[in-house]
């Protein structure tokens, strides 16, 4: 078996309403793995154009997203940003992932089933094979690690299940140009912490979603400290108090999405927050809650608001990954394509 050196790819669609679910089920992580690897983080705007887009605002919404993540720490000198469109490279691979891929592993993606809804035949095929796209975003710089949210585990493992059939497919190949036995890694889906997935505010048994009708059901990174406090003062909750203990959590979907954000924002586990909280009456909590969600969240809608005021800057933050991202892309391709037998 090959060795891989780790390697942390991932990415966030250009749809605006970047919410507290995307910062704790991703972005909080791509911050972190930045201390240990070399990480690229993606503005995926091939992704976003799989449903309609208003140009002006896809455009506005891929700046938006760069300077999120520069306002949540992610350090565009050490690691890479970029919009996934400046490199033509993933949308190459998805092409030959597309023909990799079995239609039978694309019918079972519940994500398309949800986003596509009744209205199946009206679908773009690139929702459907929205999958391949994110296995070629991933496989294009052979990256090892990525940190997603919990909605997102099955595309990595489809991801998985492409490199694999790559591998065997053309191994004979593989090995005749000098790539060993195994071309690309089986990368690991990064899934921890009190947050991975985060509910609506209005609804526990609902993802927290960029696309709800109701601002009530998120947190926005954007929000100014007045609408953090309020959406989380206005959080739907149920009339007991809290447990001490999290199996005491079981049933209370509410409950449990409020003491998972609380903990993962004060970086503890939910049983240290229940320590803390148990017994007490939702009212306390969510003061609690809401000075620690302005407190954490404020002075990143400040810095994003700082640093959109400069759309050059953030253009060149852009121009300046994707030129670093395609050397690592066009190696991949160049290999891709003497693999797969094509002249170039
Ligand atoms: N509610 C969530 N809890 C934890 N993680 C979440 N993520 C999304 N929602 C939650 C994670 O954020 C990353 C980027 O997501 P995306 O931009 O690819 O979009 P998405 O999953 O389509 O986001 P939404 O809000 O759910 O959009 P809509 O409303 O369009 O469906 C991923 O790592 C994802 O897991």
């Amino acid at each position: 078996m090959a060795n891989f050196p780790e390697r942390v790819f991932s990415g966030v669609q250009p749809t605006g309403n970047l919410h507290l679910g995307n910062y704790l089920g991703a972005i909080v992580k791509f911050v972190e793995l930045q201390r240990s690897h070399e990480c690229l983080y993606c503005v995926v705007d091939l992704h976003a154009i799989t449903v309609p887009q208003k140009p002006a605002e896809l455009k506005a919404s891929i700046r938006e997203l760069t300077a999120a993540y520069i306002a949540c720490g992610v350090d565009p000198a050490a690691h890479v940003i970029f919009n996934q469109s400046q490199v033509s490279g993933h949308a190459e691979l998805a092409w030959v992932f597309n023909c990799v891929a079995r239609i039978g592993w694309l019918n079972r993606m519940t994500q398309f089933k949800e986003k596509a809804g009744k209205d199946r035949e009206n679908a773009s095929v690139g929702l459907y094979a929205y999958p391949c796209l994110m296995a070629a975003d991933i496989l294009l710089y052979k990256a090892t690690h990525v940190p997603v949210g919990e909605d997102q585990k099955q595309h990595i493992e489809l991801a998985r299940d492409v490199a694999q059939k790559f591998n065997l497919d053309f191994s004979e190949s593989i090995a005749a140009n000098g790539f060993g036995d195994q071309f690309f890694p089986l990368p690991e889906p990064l899934i921890q912490g009190p947050a991975t997935r985060v509910m609506s505010l209005r609804d526990g048994s609902k993802k927290m979603s960029k696309s709800d009708p109701s601002d009530y059901s998120r947190i926005n990174l954007s929000d100014e400290p007045d609408a953090i406090a309020q959406k989380v003062r206005k959080a739907k909750t149920d009339p007991e108090p809290l447990p001490s203990e999290v199996e005491g959590l079981a049933g209370r979907p509410e409950a449990d999405n409020l003491v998972g954000i609380f903990a993962a924002l004060s970086g503890r586990a939910k049983a240290q927050v229940l320590q803390e909280f148990g017994g007490a009456q939702f009212s306390a909590f969510k003061t609690a809650l809401a000075d620690l969600a302005v407190d954490r969240l404020a002075p990143i809608g400040v810095e994003m608001r700082r640093l959109s005021a400069d759309p050059a800057y953030i253009d060149g933050v852009l121009v300046d990954g994707a030129a670093r991202a395609r050397k690592i892309a066009d190696e991949t391709m160049k290999a891709v394509k003497d693999v797969l037998g094509f002249v170039r």
